[in-house]
């Protein structure tokens, strides 16, 4: 009943496409998949990279005679090869491709209709609580909120009209996690859909879908691009409903990415892997600096012993990623200063790219959230998220050292 406004008929099929694709690559390692699946070479020239198809339409031999493909809203060959990519890296059967992180997110809510609600962790990025509060409440869909850990509260916020669980793991930018897998047997006790936001970890270290997701979903702007220089976002599904349905949507409402941003993300899915690494390592060494630091109040990073959830981290994720946050130690007009000093670090929204970002989370991503809750949840004026970047540590640890010394 989720999905009735959807009928399957009006779905145009591409999966003999990008099934065979996938096929091949179902028993390859990781990395071995970022590069390889649903990348063949080229069928007409060889080319070993996908082309960029910059058709917006395909001739047809005759009526009804496609090759697959007829318009590229519905569907676009280096698009296919993006998408079977991002089902092969979270180990999923079907991928979609998006203009955005929230384009995807929105085409996943197109799910629900007026009268339905959502359970929401608390911390997520200021976009997901906007389009939750400022569009879907209009169109009579209401979400809720629970704290991001507390996996008791998930259960009780469940109403009769309850559809989908939305989960962020880790949250942004506050770093929790969310134990996926008890969320997920709760919610499917009552035959809920949830969906998690895996944009933090990335699939190289955390395959929600194997952990009972039905959905995961990502700004592929962020870690799997991992340049800055696309936006864009992708959802993965193994329920063949559920991907019929939003499939059908993302045609009829057209929030798919071009053919160029695809080229490029696929591009920068290649080294994936490789970059989550020298992430994860950087990371943890600037976590562990700014522990020690006397102007740090708090650190947020789940790679940390002194982490709440860095037991659950080790045990539901491959690795601890590459964000850290933290509460300085000072005013909101030294933490002022300091966004002005860094050198190596941009003062940016975003993250995942392989330079590093420093991020004033309260006025920058989750400026749209009213202060009151911001507060609430512990998005402080004092409070820096930082998107650590693989450059050399040496100069991402001396940049943040003058820059703490801001104020003084
Ligand atoms: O920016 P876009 O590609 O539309 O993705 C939205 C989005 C979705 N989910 C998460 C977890 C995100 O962090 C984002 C975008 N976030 C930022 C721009 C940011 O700086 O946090």
């Amino acid at each position: 009943m989720l999905i009735a406004l959807f009928p399957k008929k009006c779905y145009i099929p591409f999966r003999p496409h990008s099934m065979r694709i996938l096929k091949g690559s179902e028993a390859m390692k990781f990395s071995t998949r970022a590069i390889h699946a649903g990348q063949e070479p080229d069928p007409t020239t060889g080319s070993v990279m996908t082309p960029i198809y910059q058709t917006s339409t395909y001739a047809q031999a005759g009526l009804g005679e496609n090759k697959g493909f007829e318009y590229s809203r519905s569907g676009n060959p280096t698009r296919a090869a993006l998408e079977a990519c991002m089902a092969a890296l979270e180990e999923g059967t079907y991928g979609l491709a998006f203009a955005s992180g929230m384009a995807a997110e929105t085409a996943i809510l197109a799910l629900l209709s007026a009268g339905d609600h959502v359970v929401s962790c608390d911390d997520t990025y200021g976009g997901t609580y906007r389009i939750f509060e400022r569009v879907m409440r209009r169109y009579g869909v209401e979400a809720s909120y629970v704290a991001a850990r507390n996996v008791a509260d998930y259960e009780k916020a469940i109403r009769p009209n309850t559809k989908m669980i939305w989960l962020e793991t880790p949250t942004n930018p506050l770093l929790g996690l969310i134990d996926i897998q008890k969320v997920a047997a709760i919610a499917h006790a009552k035959n809920l859909l949830v969906v998690v936001d895996n944009t933090f970890a990335s699939p190289y270290f955390q395959q929600p879908l194997k952990l009972g997701a039905d959905i995961v979903v990502h700004s592929t702007t962020k870690y799997i691009n991992g340049h800055s220089d696309v936006i864009g976002g992708a959802l993965v599904t193994s329920n063949e409903e559920v991907y019929q349905s939003i499939k059908f949507y993302q045609n009829a409402a057209g929030g798919v990415p071009g053919p160029f941003d695809t080229w490029l993300t696929l591009r920068g899915i290649k080294t994936l892997a490789v970059r989550m690494r020298q992430h994860e390592a950087n990371a943890l060494a600037v976590a562990q600096f700014l522990y020690e630091h006397p102007r740090v109040e708090k650190v947020y990073y789940p790679g940390l012993p002194s982490h709440p959830d860095y037991e659950l981290a080790k045990c539901q994720m491959s690795g601890f990623g590459g964000m850290v946050s933290f509460q300085f130690k000072g005013t909101y007009g030294d933490v002022a200063q300091m966004a002005r000093r860094f050198r190596v670090f941009a003062l940016a929204e975003s993250l995942g790219g392989v330079e590093s970002l420093v991020c004033h989370p309260a006025s920058m991503t989750h400026g749209s959230i009213p202060r009151a809750i911001r507060e609430a949840r512990g998005l402080t004026d004092t409070l820096l998220r930082l998107s650590v970047g693989i450059e050399d540590i040496e100069d991402i640890l001396s940049d943040l050292e003058q820059a703490l010394a801001a104020g003084r």
